[in-house]
């Protein structure tokens, strides 16, 4: 049983200004969910967006108002520990919010690793890696600041591919900027735009030409989450990778954009997913869509990277590598041991469970 759920809000000032076309952020507000067992184990599980409600329909205030509210009672109320049978009761009860389910269920799979004595991703299906490789966003807003920040992160090993957050000028201000860092940064380097669906159509067909001619790798949402059309014409008529992020919201939204051929790629989140196990399926609509495969954030704080990278370890094919780089870009650690970045790749713990040890003293600091 699972007497004890608590959801707290912690709030860390970003390392720069973090600028998109969805919101600018100079802090971000994690929503974490800590769950204590009747035998003694405790789970937590992260449910953080971006931008107040500037990117997903729930926000954190309402992700804890409605766990608070809703999920908490109903978990308390119920008996035994099958997971299954747990998350299908919160499924009949507790329409859509699938950023609260995520977190819910994030928990309640970390505590059940710890009592089998595994890592989190023997329950998603089995470890193929022991670390995912993770790129740098660049989203100063500025071009020289970002050249100088590629430069820094390549120097440190820290990241070796990038990917540039536009949208918010015009088109053509944005493809010189992103031309001008590719340049800079030269042939080797892998460099990916998220338009976070700032273009219309034309904007989008006038953008990309120019962007695949400069050898820029990778379209992430062009156009609006619901212009599935859009993004269907537009992965026909490039051969550059377009990317789905905002369209995916779970297993269905990814069954309808594969029958469409609306993507050459899907960025996997466990959240927009609404849960690990959800995000797995996900991947599996794209495997059997011949679909390649990238590792998404919500800049999660450590719990939800952990997460996701416990996920994203099962993937069979992770072309397009990860962006769990959201703990990177907090001023403050919340694990007693920070997780562990090196050689461009984040590597994932042995030890049962999510593998991380929450500072809890350092929660009580920062919470809300
Ligand atoms: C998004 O749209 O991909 C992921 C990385 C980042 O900088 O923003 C997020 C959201
Ligand atoms: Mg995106």
């Amino acid at each position: 049983m699972y007497k004890k759920i608590e959801t707290i809000l912690v709030e860390i000032p970003t390392i720069r200004p973090h600028k998109m076309a969805v919101a600018t952020m100079q802090t971000q507000t994690l929503v974490l969910v800590k769950i204590t067992s009747d035998d003694g184990f405790i789970g937590w599980g992260e449910a953080t967006t971006i931008g107040g409600l500037g990117y997903g329909e729930e926000s954190p205030e309402s992700i804890k108002t409605n766990i608070d509210s809703y999920f908490a009672p109903l978990l308390r109320s119920l008996q035994g520990h099958n997971l299954a049978q747990i998350m299908q009761v919160l499924k009949k009860h507790i329409n859509g919010n699938r950023f609260a389910k995520c977190a819910i269920q994030t928990a309640l799979l970390d505590i059940q690793a710890q009592r089998l004595g595994l890592p989190l991703s023997e329950l998603l299906g089995g470890r193929l890696r022991d670390s995912v490789p993770v790129l740098w966003v660049l989203a100063s807003g500025d071009t020289e600041k970002d050249i100088a920040e590629a430069q820094q992160m390549l120097e440190a090993k820290r990241h070796n591919f990038f990917k540039l957050k536009i949208g918010s000028r015009a088109v053509e201000a944005d493809v010189e900027h992103v031309l001008a860092i590719k340049q800079a940064l030269g042939n080797e380097v892998s460099i990916r735009v998220d338009v976070n669906r700032a273009w219309s159509e034309l904007d989008a067909i006038k953008g990309i030409k120019r962007l695949q001619a400069g050898g820029i790798d990778l379209i992430e949402q062009p156009c609006a989450i619901d212009n599935i059309e859009a993004m269907q014409r537009l992965t026909h008529r490039f051969d550059i990778a377009i990317m789905a992020d905002e369209s995916l919201m779970g297993p269905s939204s990814a069954y309808r954009l594969a029958k469409s051929n609306a993507a050459s790629v899907f960025a996997v989140k466990v959240a927009q997913s609404g849960g690990l196990l959800e995000g797995r399926d996900v991947a599996t609509i794209a495997q059997l869509a011949g679909i390649d495969l990238y590792g998404g954030t919500m800049l999660e704080g450590t719990v939800g990277t952990m997460a996701s990278a416990q996920l994203f370890s099962t993937f069979e094919n992770l072309k397009f590598g990860t962006e769990l780089f959201g703990p990177l870009l907090l001023t403050q650690e919340i694990l007693t041991t920070p997780l562990r970045y090196e050689n461009f790749e984040l590597h994932l713990p042995n030890t049962p469970g999510l593998g991380i040890e929450i500072d809890e003293n350092k929660i009580e600091q920062l919470r809300r």
